[in-house]
């Protein structure tokens, strides 16, 4: 039996249609949920419901379809404000994911704002998402890129974090979560200390949205970013929030229709935030489908979610450390459900395979954050991440085909 109370995993995992198969003659432990999350009946069901009846065009059509198109897309909007809770609807802009939410900040702020001299500060932990954007627009600029230190449990080293925000940087841009090692950073710290010296903040918030309730004012982060198929909605939608004041500021980062006001060949003048930002037809079904999933996550509860996840990562995290030879990556004191780890020298691909031949899925490699892996000299990691609907018994497997890659490699 699980051990949070009142939360029933058996009756949860009944929403996701995929988790119940067979891979290579075993159950499916699905253990990838840092790549990406399964999509709940209710998320498969809005978006095919949207494509039965209402497809069109929004902000367009003035027939009943678009109509309806436009009003189930902007209710997305409003469902995801509430989530994050911004103080504007018209702060929430639909991009693609995380990644085209940071290349946009990069783009449309990073380039007005940055020149020769001076410079981005990001973290050791970052994903290259949040890594190559701002090197890019350095580049452009002749800015440069400025990391803070990790400790060997990859933790922030804070103190060094406070001497590197100097009067030079024009941004500090860090995960609230890791997906590589789990360690949950202590954000709402480190944008306070960044606007004591009136530095913007950029949170990459991909591996949080799922598991940790956001409040972007009370944070009070300056941006935010996010993917909807890691919090259980469609591939191709994610969320950037950004504050309306700096928003407004800023200029469009991609051209063409439903961007604009008034178009001419000499000038053309742009549309009010958010459309300001979302060129051309927005995914539609990927913004009701990820309403669903903001659906889903609430009537489950962040907070049950977190308190089960925590639970399997104790368990995890225990388990695992009895395994000779096992050493995890990554054993902050505030961590998400990821568990990162090497065995023995055995290469991480080659567990890998071992594992998916036991039905377990995990993710072999070095889970984009290459400069992390640098850091704890290794090429790269298995890891293992929960989602909502894991067991314990999906762990105890895991162990259980970890002992067999030991005994194969004797
Ligand atoms: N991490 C992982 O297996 P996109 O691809 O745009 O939805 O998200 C990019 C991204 C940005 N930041 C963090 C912290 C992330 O974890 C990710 C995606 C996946 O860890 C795929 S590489």
């Amino acid at each position: 039996m699980d051990a949070v109370i009142d939360y029933d995993v058996t009756r949860i995992k009944q929403d996701f249609p995929i988790l119940n198969q067979q891979v290579h003659g075993h159950p499916l432990a699905y253990l990838d949920n840092a790549a990406t999350t399964q999509k709940p009946n209710c998320v498969l069901k809005a978006i095919d419901y949207y494509y039965q009846h209402d497809n069109s065009n929004v902000h367009r059509g003035v027939h009943a379809l678009s109509e309806r198109a436009t009003k189930s897309y902007e209710a997305a909007r409003h469902k995801v404000q509430e989530f994050v809770n911004a103080k504007h609807v018209e702060e929430i802009i639909f991009v693609r994911g995380t990644t085209e939410a940071i290349n946009l900040v990069a783009n449309s702020y990073g380039r007005s704002n940055l020149n020769a001299g001076d410079s981005v500060l990001i973290s050791t932990l970052e994903h290259h998402s949040n890594i190559i954007p701002w090197q890019m627009v350095c580049e452009q600029t002749g800015a440069s890129l400025k990391v803070i230190p990790i400790n060997d449990a990859g933790e922030i080293n804070l103190e060094a974090f406070e001497k590197l925000l100097t009067d030079e940087v024009k941004i500090l841009a860090v995960g609230h979560a890791s997906n590589a090692i789990g360690t949950v950073n202590p954000i709402k710290f480190m944008i306070n200390k960044a606007h004591e010296k009136n530095i913007p903040v950029l949170i990459d918030g991909a591996q949080a949205a799922p598991h940790i309730a956001i409040d972007v004012q009370d944070l009070d982060c300056d941006f935010y970013a996010l993917s909807g198929h890691k919090m259980y909605g469609p591939t191709g939608i994610g969320i950037l929030y950004g504050k309306k004041a700096l928003l407004e500021t800023m200029l469009p980062y991609q051209g063409g229709g439903e961007m604009i006001s008034r178009v001419t060949f000499e000038k053309s003048t742009y549309n009010k935030i958010p459309h300001k930002f979302e060129a051309g037809t927005p995914n539609i079904a990927g913004a009701i489908g990820l309403h669903a999933a903001i659906d889903y996550l609430q009537s489950v509860g962040l907070d049950n979610i977190a308190e089960h996840e925590h639970e399997l990562l104790i368990y995890a995290t225990e388990a695992m450390s009895s395994i000779p030879e096992l050493r995890i990556i990554g054993t902050a004191k505030e961590k998400i459900g990821v568990v990162s780890f090497i065995l023995g020298d055995i290469h991480a691909h080659d567990v890998g395979t071992i594992l998916d031949h036991h039905g377990v899925a995990i993710r072999a490699g070095h889970h984009c954050a290459m400069p992390l892996m640098d850091r704890f000299e290794v090429p790269a990691t298995v890891r293992a991440s929960f989602g909502l609907y894991n067991t314990r018994e999906e762990i105890d497997r895991l162990v259980d085909a970890l002992n067999d890659v030991r005994r194969m490699f004797a």
